[in-house]
């Protein structure tokens, strides 16, 4: 292989074995395989630095990739490196032991088979522990009802009644590609989202020549930003300028296109100041007075809550709500009773006759697979009851009784475009492996360590808005889990400088501890 840097396990030189329970790679984007979905991470920015040559080979057509393109894309790196003779697909992992006296891990799949081996890497999926709500009836629906992270490959809903409950960045998208398609759409809103445009669209040959030849200074911009988006982060207060300033700002985002630069790329202080983020809000809100014709409909689609959960964009989304097949049902107001054989039913009696219900309900974010599996540390601690709780870790990659174990997009790790921090963790992981080769013993972080870091991420997120409306990013969606911070707010930037001077300190706040050593 040539053109590209030494990256995770091919550096040390150890033997691997992934287990993935679908069957095929690709994750997420194996997953969800619902009509529109798509990154709203712009093209350039959507894909792994390592791999200099492939960057070269591999082009794109719009501003951003749909989901089949990402799932080609993740499909050709592990061709390029040939990863699939170290993947064993369809295998569900169901349990990991650690070992005390071998200082081992015994992983356990669920049709019985066990491996041994000296470290771990979990790569569970961030958002891939689906949420399916407990509704009345749910099982006596006779069409077709399906959560968005299971989309069958053979449903179409081409001309038919569709029902879909939710309307965060997976809902948005599906809604977006159903009112082209079905023939009917309801939409069944929980909570009103602030959407802007994506400015999504074709790119000429000359702007994707452009990005490849200055891949290594877009990679330096990305690291040294906050959110890894490609786009430099505003360094202009919104409360440092007129209304009549911050409106042009707006409006220039607004048609420029993309959630996260609106948020971050127009002011910064759009997510701390709650008149800045008001005046964004209010922005969002009068472009929803004008586009939706329906005075009830708009009222319905206007947020009260701060401009303060993960950002989202779309083409076209509030325009959507005029055409005649497109129907908004807000069941805060007229809340879903039961799901019957027809369809779904809300209070005022109603049954929403339909072919096809979309559960776009989200997921059990961050912490729901490891605790779906049973995850076991020292003293045969469940990784469930250690976080008894919250979900915590030391930097998002380590968890303290857990020797050897290393998360990749854990709890508290950056708050970005994902695609940069699973590098730059995979990096620090392969690090830390290192230094428990060459000590010959096992690494682990300490309690101590791991509440700082707690302390950090949560000090942080309340210097923000985010910790004021009700989203995954704090568990909020899943009924009974804890308000809780699960991301580190601070920004790709800083959280390399934490690593970096983590390293420096010669790994602070791990211990190697070598069983030869202590004898
Ligand atoms: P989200 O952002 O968690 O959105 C889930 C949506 O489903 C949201 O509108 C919820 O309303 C709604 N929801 C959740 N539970 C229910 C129940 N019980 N009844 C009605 N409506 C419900 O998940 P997504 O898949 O859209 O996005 C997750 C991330 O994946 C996304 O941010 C990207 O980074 C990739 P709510 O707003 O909670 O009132």
């Amino acid at each position: 292989m040539t053109g590209d840097r030494p990256f995770g396990h091919r550096s040390l030189g150890l033997r691997v074995r992934a287990f993935e329970k679908g069957d095929g790679v690709g994750g997420t984007w194996f997953w969800n395989r619902y009509p529109g979905a798509m990154s709203d991470t712009e093209s350039p920015f959507y894909r792994y630095s390592f791999d200099e040559a492939l960057l070269q080979e591999w082009s794109w057509e719009r501003k951003y990739i749909d989901g089949p393109d990402i799932l080609a894309y993740l499909e050709a790196v592990v061709d390029r490196h040939d990863l699939l003779k170290d993947i064993q697909l369809s295998t569900e992992i169901t349990g990991m032991t650690f070992d005390e006296e071998a200082e081992t891990w015994t992983v356990t799949s669920a049709a019985g088979e066990s491996w041994t081996a000296r470290y771990v890497v979990t790569s569970l999926g961030l958002l891939a522990a689906v949420n399916v709500p407990d509704i009345p009836g749910i099982d006596t629906f006779r069409g077709t009802l399906v959560h968005t992270a299971h989309w069958p490959d053979d449903l179409s809903i081409d001309g038919k009644r569709v029902g879909v409950v939710g309307t965060g960045s997976t809902g948005s998208q599906f809604i977006v590609a159903a009112s082209k398609t079905a023939s009917h759409l309801t939409v069944f809103q929980r909570s009103a989202q602030y959407s802007v445009p994506s400015g999504n669209g074709p790119t000429t040959p000359e702007e994707v020549a452009d990005y490849k030849s200055r891949y290594p200074e877009i990679w330096e911009q990305v690291r040294n930003s906050s959110v890894a988006f490609g786009f430099e982060e505003s360094t202009i207060a919104a409360s440092s300028v007129t209304p009549e300033e911050r409106d042009r700002v707006f409006q220039e985002a607004w048609d420029r296109g993309n959630g996260f630069f609106f948020m971050f790329g127009t002011f910064n202080d759009i997510p701390t100041d709650p008149e800045s983020n008001e005046a964004a809000a209010a922005f969002i809100r009068r472009k929803i007075a004008e586009k939706v014709k329906d005075p009830e409909t708009a009222r319905k689609l206007t947020p009260t809550q701060p401009y303060a959960k993960r950002p989202l964009c779309n083409v076209g989304y509030y325009d959507l709500y005029n055409q005649d097949n497109v129907e908004l049902v807000s069941i805060k107001e007229n809340p879903i009773v039961e799901i019957t054989p027809e369809g779904i039913k809300t209070a005022d009696g109603v049954v929403h006759e339909l072919d096809v219900i979309v559960m776009a309900t989200g997921f059990d974010a961050v912490d729901g697979n490891y605790r779906r599996m049973d995850i076991r540390g020292r003293d045969g601690q469940t990784v469930d009851e250690h976080w008894a709780d919250a979900p915590t870790s030391y930097l998002g990659v380590a968890t303290a009784g857990f020797p050897n174990m290393f998360m990749i997009l854990g709890p508290n790790g950056p708050f970005t475009n994902l695609v940069p921090s699973i590098e730059v963790q995979v990096e620090f992981v392969t690090k830390l492996i290192a230094a428990a080769e060459q000590q010959g013993g096992t690494i682990e972080t300490t309690q101590e360590f791991e509440d700082a870091w707690s302390e950090e991420c949560t000090s942080i997120a309340n210097a923000t808005l985010f910790p004021k409306t009700d989203s995954w990013i704090f568990g909020a969606n899943i009924p009974g889990k804890k308000h809780t911070v699960l991301f580190y707010l601070g920004g790709m930037a800083s959280y390399r400088g934490v690593l970096d001077d983590v390293q420096q300190a010669g790994l602070r706040g791990f211990e190697v501890k070598s069983k030869a050593v202590a004898a």
